[in-house]
């Protein structure tokens, strides 16, 4: 490792050390600029990797609401503003009991390469809440949506920080709070993204993600000459980015044999139509039931408690599409071991370190959240074209700007990888490509 690097990560472990997540992220991006270090010197002496591992902003706030009950709830909500060299910030809220402060800045650090990687101009941010959704009342979710915004709200708007959805953020949470935006700020209404269609959202946004993920999976498997027809496909989650990733690999010739929850997992060996996708859509979006669900209606399909899908069955793509670490070394090497060949990333650091060093050994292709997962914001980054030109292009046009996107970024990390030394490794060229655009532009911008 490079000696500026391993100064920089021995700073952040000495003063984050309870920050498990966002250690994980500066990790594995710095040791991948490591090549970059030794070759460019200007980054050190401009001292980028300390002023990029810093956020530009946190804020941090209390949100407090009454539940149906009438008793006083009280959440933690946070929107970590981390580098605006390149846009305004941009990234997702997620609202999940597991939120802390060192899970958005991992999300909120990653979503800095990511979004540099789409070709727009979007700085990084992650925001949320401790606030977990599931059991509570379409009542309760607006008031607890209400009472965030009323705080986020100074802090945002369309041409400063942007933000999306993510974990238990879709189109409900996004509607209540672009409403009380709206409200609070006399704006013309344009500053979330993933807004519904009558009220300034884009075609194919909900889609974005789980299309874009399988598009970088075919990219990969076309190095190989290789195609989706006839493979079997493993898919976690069942959530916006599963859903839809099911969707694609299924219309590209793939067979879907599994959906998870936090819950556990089930295995459809005659695979996932479109008929039982329907079901899952309904089940998760409508209902907010559990996936075990489906093994009751399916009566060939089985439902396995407390699993995760890898290694489950043979498979050779796999699309981790629910959450952080949830692919650990021996989850991986299950994987290889059922004739896994690829990997790509729907969900943002899905794979511990010990996973990543496993497929990059057998020469998995490993498509790393950053630019796999990246099709999300990109058409995120489509609806604020569209919002700022007052128009809404076609679901076709969406889609294939989309499509060329993830093109793009599959040549772009693939090309850095290869200018770097390490030809076929996605983590490294991901990340590199991505950080140059960003590093450039803030010693451009001074200090
Ligand atoms: P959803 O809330 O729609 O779905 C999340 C899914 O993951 C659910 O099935 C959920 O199960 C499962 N899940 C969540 N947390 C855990 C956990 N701790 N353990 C096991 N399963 C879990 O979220 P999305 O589909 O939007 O997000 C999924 C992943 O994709 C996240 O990592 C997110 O950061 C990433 N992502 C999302 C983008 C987007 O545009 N939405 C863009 C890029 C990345 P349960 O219902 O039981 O909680
Ligand atoms: O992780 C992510 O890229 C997202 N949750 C989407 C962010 C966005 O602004 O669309």
């Amino acid at each position: 490792m490079n000696s500026y690097v391993s100064r920089v990560l021995d700073g952040l472990n000495k003063t984050y050390p309870w920050e498990k997540e966002f250690l994980q992220a500066a990790k594995e991006v710095l040791e991948s600029l490591s090549l970059v270090m030794a070759r460019e010197k200007k980054y050190e002496k401009h001292r980028i990797l300390e002023r990029i591992t810093e956020p530009e902003r946190l804020i941090s706030f209390k949100v407090v609401w009454v539940d149906d009950k009438g008793e006083v709830q009280i959440n933690r909500g946070y929107r970590i503003q981390f580098n605006s060299a390149i846009g305004p910030y941009k990234g997702g809220l997620r609202f999940h009991p597991s939120v802390n402060q060192g899970i958005l800045k991992f999300l909120g650090f990653e979503q800095i390469f990511k979004n540099s990687l789409t070709g727009l101009p979007m700085g990084g941010a992650k925001g949320g809440s401790n606030f977990d959704p599931k059991g509570k009342s379409d009542n309760e979710v607006q008031r607890f949506c209400q009472s965030f915004m009323t705080e986020l709200f100074r802090h945002i708007g369309p041409d400063t920080d942007v933000p999306a959805g993510d974990i238990g953020v879709g189109g409900r949470e996004i509607g209540f709070l672009e409403g009380q935006y709206k409200r609070l700020a006399i704006s013309n209404g344009c500053v979330l993204t993933g807004k519904g269609l009558n009220w300034g959202g884009s075609l194919i946004r909900p889609e974005a993600t789980g299309y874009g993920s399988t598009y970088f999976a075919e990219e990969m498997l076309k190095t190989r000459k290789d195609g989706f027809k006839g493979k079997t496909v493993l898919v976690s989650g069942s959530g916006n980015v599963a859903q839809y990733t099911i969707e694609k690999v299924t219309q590209l010739g793939g067979k879907v044999v599994s959906a998870s929850d936090s819950n556990g997992t089930i295995i459809d060996k005659d695979g996932i139509d479109a008929e039982k996708l329907n079901y899952i859509m309904e089940l998760k979006n409508v209902h907010r039931g559990r996936i075990s669900e489906y093994a009751k209606k399916f009566k060939k399909a089985d439902y396995i408690e407390g699993k995760k899908p890898w290694g489950l069955v043979k498979a050779e793509v796999a699309f981790p599409s629910a959450t952080q670490n949830e692919i650990n070394g021996d989850d991986a090497k299950a994987l290889v071991k059922n004739g896994c060949i690829c990997v790509s990333e729907g969900a943002n650091m899905p794979s511990t370190p010990e996973a990543v060093d496993v497929f990059l050994a057998n020469k998995v292709l490993y498509g790393p959240g950053k630019a796999a997962n990246a099709g999300g914001v990109a058409t995120s980054g489509l609806e604020m074209s569209q919002n700022s030109m007052r128009l809404r292009w076609e679901k076709d046009e969406v889609d294939s700007r989309l499509h060329q996107i993830m093109i793009n970024i599959h040549k772009a990390a693939a090309e850095a990888a290869e200018e770097y030394g390490t030809p076929g490794n996605y983590v490294n060229g991901a990340n590199i490509a991505g950080f140059k655009k960003v590093a450039d532009a803030m010693i451009d911008l001074g200090l």
